[in-house]
């Protein structure tokens, strides 16, 4: 199997197999083959009396030591990925929330609010009084509302039942899977998947909703504290892949999900002193920060920070041999990454009390001083840049043009050129000819169980060329950007007949002096929900529900139990979702019926499985060819 469709990353597979340093890819073979159990989500280590399997042939054993059977096996599997993916995007909106409360207080001197507007947009839709309060006083009260929403309440999550159609708000009500609290909800999972508790699968699955629902909120979240306090992305046009590092720079990159920090390195790199102690290394080209995974795309929309590579790619940033640092705070940062930088120049810096690797250097972030961490980082990176070997040097000279930052509010204003009075309009008029014939979003990681971006890519062109407009997400996004697919000339190029006339009148309208590009940038995996947002007005303003709507959702390379949070909670959102990885699940029948089919009759969403990208853009424009036959539209 190819193991990337991306030039660049090939060319440092290739750097890395004559230097033999060995790569995510490489680590896969030897893990091969892999456990026929686990693929299968059939065996459980809840308990001391195990480890248990179940044989999927139906000739050895049938149940746990306990009695557990294959279908609560697989139901607790994924119940408490679900909940592992909810702790990480609830840790992520609780820090962002800790730190605006700080910054209302006056510790945090480098977090001002930058973002009044959509301060007072959130607060009011959290029924907290604005009127003519003071921007802290909002604050405050925000960031403890957002702090409440952790611990379990006697009402409903605000960032849950605020942001979504009232249709939608019912049917979590009937089904019993509105979340109360997103750590208690998390907490509540491990209670329940633990030994000797829930062993209903039907039970564990719409628990499972219910903790995927938490997820949605504390994205949510993530999503509207880092506006307020980085300010709201609008378009801003950047360039993707690792040619974007550069041997005349110190080059540092950000990797990992928060902007706390990374949005602080991105302002901290204009600082004349250290731009002056660069050039004085050696570095004429100054300092130059690029980004990693989803932090990179917080980067990318608020500051146009170039995006260096995503996920799977990770190391192969290092590879390159002209990185000078590489800045982490948490998730998705593989360890290997240390033994890699110990190859070649390059800093490891991590900064999270939670998250520190072996043998990398540890700078702990702290609130109350991050501009000034921000700032000793960079120092680091300009003294390991004294220490950059020019033979190790390799660049590959890939990048192309990407324009990102389409939030919700930025799709909503480039819309109200074409009309002031009634901005969705347009859209949906396009929706209703036609001419856009559906919606995608696009989620989720990148894999080594698939060529780097293969899935992506095939998909794209085949929904492009029937006028589907994707947006996209996190590595997802990054996938695209790599490939040229956040473009103005990519919707000349791929765009259907229809698509094309809409973006080209959107985008001159706005001033772009071209069409929007064929995908939407809108950020990292927490700002799914930005896409949630979209997708809520358009379903509020046509007074249908969500699930009536002929959007979808896919995940064709997926990775993380963040990601299995997301899809679940698209498909409670009503959307057809679609996994291009066959998930640990098909070892229960009973399970794999209820994430395909009966969750249909219950939330309208579902799940579609189906490695093939061809066939799985196929199936998502008959979901879609269905949708649309139900609001009386042509197919
Ligand atoms: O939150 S897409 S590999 S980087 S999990 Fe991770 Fe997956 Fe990338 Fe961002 Ni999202
Ligand atoms: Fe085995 Fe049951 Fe213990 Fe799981 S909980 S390890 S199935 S005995």
């Amino acid at each position: 199997m190819e193991k990337s469709i991306d030039k660049a990353t090939l060319g440092m597979i290739a750097k890395s197999g004559r230097q033999k340093i060995p790569l995510v890819w490489d680590r896969y073979e030897r893990q091969k083959p892999q456990c026929g159990f686990g693929e299968a989500g059939l065996c459980c280590r809840h308990c001391m009396q195990g480890p248990c399997r179940i044989d999927p042939f139906g000739e050895g054993p049938q149940e746990g030591v306990c009695g557990a059977t294959a279908d609560t096996m697989v139901a607790r599997g994924l119940a408490r990925a679900v909940a592992a993916g909810t702790a990480s995007h609830g840790g992520h909106a609780k820090h962002m929330a800790r730190t605006l409360l700080m910054s209302a207080e006056g510790r945090a001197p480098d977090y001002p609010v930058r973002d009044e507007a959509k301060l007072r947009a959130v607060a009011e839709r959290s029924g907290i009084n604005t009127g003519s309060r003071s921007t802290r006083k909002i604050a405050a009260d925000l960031a403890k509302k957002a702090l409440d929403e952790f611990s379990e309440k006697d009402s409903p999550l605000a960032w849950a039942a605020t942001t979504v159609t009232g249709g939608r708000v019912r049917t979590f009500l009937k089904h019993g899977v509105v979340p109360t609290g997103i750590d208690s909800v998390v907490s509540e999972m491990m209670h329940r998947t633990t030994y000797g508790v829930d062993a209903d699968p039907v039970n564990l699955l719409l628990g499972t909703i219910k903790c995927a629902l938490a997820d949605y909120a504390g994205c949510h979240m993530a999503t509207d504290l880092a506006d307020i306090l980085f300010g709201t992305p609008q378009p801003a046009l950047t360039r993707a892949n690792l040619g974007v590092i550069r041997k005349d720079a110190v080059n540092i990159a950000v990797h990992g999900h928060n902007p706390l920090l990374s949005d602080m390195i991105a302002q901290a790199a204009s600082d004349e002193d250290l731009v002056n102690k660069a050039r004085e290394a050696g570095a004429p080209g100054g300092i130059n920060v690029v980004g990693i995974c989803c932090t990179g795309n917080e980067v990318m929309m608020r500051r146009k920070i170039p995006l260096a590579t995503s996920s799977v790619s990770q190391e192969t940033a290092i590879l390159t041999g002209a990185l000078d640092a590489m800045v982490v705070d948490y998730q998705c940062i593989m360890p290997s990454l240390a033994g890699i930088a110990e190859c070649f120049h390059t800093k490891l810096i991590t900064t999270m009390p939670i998250a520190r690797i072996p043998k990398a250097s540890h700078i702990e972030f702290n609130e109350e001083k991050a501009g000034m961490q921000a700032r000793q980082i960079i120092s680091e990176g300009i003294s390991a840049f004294r220490q950059r070997d020019p033979k190790k040097i390799d660049i590959p000279g890939v990048t192309a043009p990407a324009l990102a930052g389409f939030s919700a509010e930025a799709i909503i204003s480039a819309l109200a050129v074409v009309n002031g009075e009634d901005p969705l309009k347009p859209l949906i008029d396009s929706i209703a000819a036609g001419n856009v014939y559906g919606v995608c979003l696009f989620a989720g990681c990148n894999t080594v169980k698939v060529a780097q971006d293969f899935n992506y890519i095939e998909m794209v062109k085949r929904l492009a060329k029937k006028n589907v407009l994707v947006l996209a997400t996190g590595c997802a996004s990054g996938a695209f950007a790599r490939h040229g697919f956040m473009s103005p000339e990519a919707t000349n190029q791929y765009a259907g007949d229809g698509l094309k006339t809409v973006l080209t009148a959107i985008g001159e309208a706005a001033g772009l002096n071209g069409p929007l590009p064929p995908v939407l940038h809108m950020g990292s995996c927490v700002d799914n929900t930005r896409a949630a947002d979209v997708a809520v007005a358009i379903a509020n303003k046509l007074g249908v529900d969500l699930d009536r709507l002929p959007v979808a959702a896919s995940a064709p390379e997926p990775v993380t139990e963040k990601a299995v949070a997301i899809g679940t909670w698209a498909v409670a959102a009503g959307l057809p979702t679609h996994l291009g990885i066959v998930p640990p699940v098909i070892g229960s029948k009973t399970v794999t019926g209820v994430l395909t089919k009966t969750a249909r009759d219950l939330f309208g969403g579902y799940f579609i499985v189906e490695p093939d990208p061809l066939k799985a853009a196929d199936a998502l424009l008959e979901t879609m060819a269905e949708r649309r036959k139900g609001l009386g539209l042509s197919a």
